[in-house]
């Protein structure tokens, strides 16, 4: 039996037109996308990151529309636009009063699920709220996974998907005779290595226009709008694909932690923006990286490093969030309450590593894993910046934030305020990690070697501050054996220096 005329909403993140909210999509349905302040501003997004949605929304509606579907696409300009998705929605079933249910895919945030569940109270004809399918892991599957488990290991989730999708196997052995080739991926990059050439992309007019419309209304947000470079239709998406997987892949592997001043991109694939939006479909991003290892073009430590990345944390970090949401965000587990310091807005440190990790998110509202895990996570986790803070920083810089995606990863990867639901220990690091890893400490005011004083690293000596500060949270963990062992050998003196210099330091930047 039909169920009537439908109202189908897709959201800014949904732009696929295969997804759950649309599979039925039938005759005289109508698909509503909505340009709306209250998404645009629940965090001040980096002015590219609304950029990028408006044109990618608005390139999709055309895309809808060529494909045959009827299109009601309200633009933040339009009169009579509500600013709400609810508001929205009301104003499209008050204008055509003959619709019977209205039809959404989950929205990947927990607030706007929480508000959704409420609209079959407030429309007067139900509303059904579909499955994101757009995962390789159903989130029921998830779910079974990790009933009755002590601990969420994610290697062990990624080895059932390599099992369950077949990817990287032979037979029921992982391809290589290894199911992860990480202590191959650790490499600094070399001098004088080529690094691959991107080419620029001229904004066609509906990215022109969108890019006029955000300076006009979010010109106070965060960020450089220009140049802007990314894609943002599926074609071109599939396009920057490409030259990832011949230019980029067989590379990625050896240096994918490294990190290189005013080198925002190196070897990474760039394309996080468009598989969050629905604009490339994570199976077939994995199924092309595997098909450039088969045909030799491509080596395993690259090839499966990346697949894992996608089948394995992507995966894993979203179900962990519908898992553990709502009570997770709410977690505090190492009472951290210092401020943000301003320097994650201005990129005024003289620390280089911090500075070239916030310019390069000023400028592309992107920074690579290590650059967000290792420095700006890395320093928050030290210096104990309040979780909320720093979540909030991190949801709206990045243009492939969304909150299934970016909690986990800072609130449980980067600050450990999760107390271990998601890493086995906190990823604290001190200034030779970055040195190992980078080209900043040579260029940098202060100098890594030195442990102690107004020229150290601060790195340095917030490491130890920190282990100080946690001591009761963190001893018992076996895997901080090490550092507590050292600790307990350090002088007296040598704890009163590291206490003193990190309460200078906190000083000097504002959020002692
Ligand atoms: P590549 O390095 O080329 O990796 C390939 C793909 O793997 C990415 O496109 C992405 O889809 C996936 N991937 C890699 N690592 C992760 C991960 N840890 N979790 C989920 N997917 C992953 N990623 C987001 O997509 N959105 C976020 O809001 C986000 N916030 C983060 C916050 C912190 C504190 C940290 C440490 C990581 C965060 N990540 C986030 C994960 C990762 O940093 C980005 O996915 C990656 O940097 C995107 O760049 P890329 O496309 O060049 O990725
Ligand atoms: C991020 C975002 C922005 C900036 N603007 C819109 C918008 O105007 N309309 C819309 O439908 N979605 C937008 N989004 C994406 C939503 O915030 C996203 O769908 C939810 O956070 C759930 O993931
Ligand atoms: Fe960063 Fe310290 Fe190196 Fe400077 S010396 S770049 S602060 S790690």
């Amino acid at each position: 039996m039909s169920a009537g005329r439908t109202l189908r909403l897709v959201l800014g993140d949904q732009l696929s037109p295969d997804m759950s909210s649309l599979q039925d999509c039938c005759d005289g349905d109508l698909v509503l996308l909505a340009e709306v302040m209250d998404e645009a501003t629940y965090v001040r997004h980096h002015k590219k990151k609304i950029a990028f949605l408006f044109s990618a929304m608005r390139h999709f509606a055309g895309e809808l529309t060529g494909a045959g579907h009827d299109v009601r696409y309200v633009k933040l300009t339009d009169e009579g636009n509500s600013g709400s998705l609810a508001g929205e929605v009301e104003r499209a079933l008050k204008e055509d009063g003959s619709f019977e249910q209205i039809v959404v895919t989950a929205p990947g945030e927990y607030r706007l699920l929480e508000e959704m569940q409420g609209w079959n109270d407030r429309f007067d004809v139900p509303v059904s709220i579909r499955e994101d399918d757009r995962f390789i892991c159903p989130l029921d599957r998830f779910n079974d996974w990790a009933e009755g488990r002590k601990r969420l290991m994610m290697e062990y989730f990624y080895r059932e998907m390599r099992r369950e999708t077949g990817l990287l196997m032979d037979g029921d052995k992982p391809v290589g005779g290894q199911w992860n080739f990480d202590q191959d991926n650790r490499k600094k990059l070399p001098e004088g290595i080529k690094l691959p050439t991107r080419t620029s992309r001229q904004p066609d007019d509906i990215t022109r226009e969108v890019i006029s419309l955000v300076e006009d209304r979010f010109g106070d947000h965060f960020g450089d709008i220009e140049p802007f470079n990314y894609a943002v239709t599926r074609q071109t998406a599939k396009n920057d694909l490409k030259f990832f997987l011949t230019e980029c892949l067989p590379c990625f592997g050896d240096y994918q932690d490294a990190m290189v001043k005013d080198e925002a991109f190196l070897f990474h694939s760039v394309i996080s923006m468009y598989i969050n939006c629905g604009l490339l479909d994570p199976r077939a991003v994995c199924e092309a990286a595997e098909a450039e290892w088969e045909a030799k073009r491509a080596p395993i430590n690259a090839v499966e490093g990346f697949i894992r990345q996608i089948l394995g944390w992507r995966e894993y970090v979203r179900g962990l969030y519908w898992l553990k949401m709502p009570d997770y965000a709410e977690t505090n587990f190492l009472e951290a309450k210092r401020d943000l310091p301003d320097f994650y807005w201005t990129a005024d440190t003289k620390m280089a590593c911090v500075r070239d990790a916030v310019e390069t998110t000023r400028k592309h509202a992107y920074a690579h894993h290590i650059q967000r895990l290792m420095i700006t996570g890395n320093f928050s986790l030290l210096a104990g910046v309040v979780p909320k803070a720093v979540e909030e920083w991190y949801l709206l810089v990045y243009a492939d934030a969304y909150e299934w995606v970016e909690l986990p990863n800072t609130h449980g990867m980067a600050l450990f305020a999760d107390g271990g639901v998601m890493a086995t220990k906190p990823y604290a690091a001190s200034g030779a990690y970055i040195n190992r890893m980078s080209d900043y400490c040579a260029n940098c005011s202060y100098s890594v070697s030195q442990k102690n004083g107004d020229k150290a690293c601060p790195f340095n000596y917030l490491y130890w501050n920190f282990m100080i500060e946690n001591q009761d949270r963190l001893k018992g963990n076996q895997r901080l054996s090490m550092p507590y062992r050292n600790l307990s050998k350090m002088s007296e003196e040598k704890v009163a220096a590291i206490k003193d210099d990190s309460a200078r330091f906190f000083k000097e930047i504002g959020i002692a």
